[in-house]
């Protein structure tokens, strides 16, 4: 088992070489590292990603969230007879020593019907609920979209 870890954990420094993650917040061996919202060209609406990184040796799921403006929803990019949109999802399985990387064309959370537009310099809190790990509260700033899309460009 120590083995197995110290084999995983060289990887994902591999991996990481290059594009330091920053973590922004952390419920018990759940990190979340690179959060940043996007606006978009609809004013109440707004795309929030971030890094999900699973330290424990159990599979957890992402069973709620939250932000401080608007109504947050889990999307996934699904492709379907040729044609690319998004669809909602319920749960989201992060394995043992598993990351998963919300990012533009795939995994995304869904900020609407907000009262006030994201305004590139404002940030916006977040809360996400794990089965296993609690509960973790975090601040995702807010990027313009061409500056949001630059920091996957990497
Ligand atoms: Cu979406």
């Amino acid at each position: 088992m120590k083995t197995t870890q110290l084999v995983a954990g060289t990887l994902v420094f591999a991996a990481c070489a290059g594009e330091q993650r920053v973590e922004v917040g952390r419920a018990g061996e759940m990190a979340v590292s690179d959060a940043v919202v996007l606006v978009t060209a609809v004013p109440d609406i707004a795309s929030l990603y971030f890094t999900l990184e699973n330290h424990g040796t159990e599979t957890d799921t992402l069973r709620g969230l939250s932000a401080s403006i608007g109504t947050a929803t889990l999307h996934d990019v699904v492709t379907e007879g040729g044609l690319t949109r998004m669809a909602p999802v319920g749960l989201l399985t992060i394995p043992p020593d598993g990351t998963i990387e919300l990012r533009p064309g795939g995994y995304h959370v869904m900020l609407t019907g907000m009262a006030e537009p994201a305004i590139p310099g404002d940030s916006i809190e977040v809360r996400l609920t794990f089965a296993v790990n609690g509960q973790v509260g975090f601040v995702a700033p807010v990027m313009s979209f061409a500056d949001g899309m630059a920091r996957f460009e990497r």
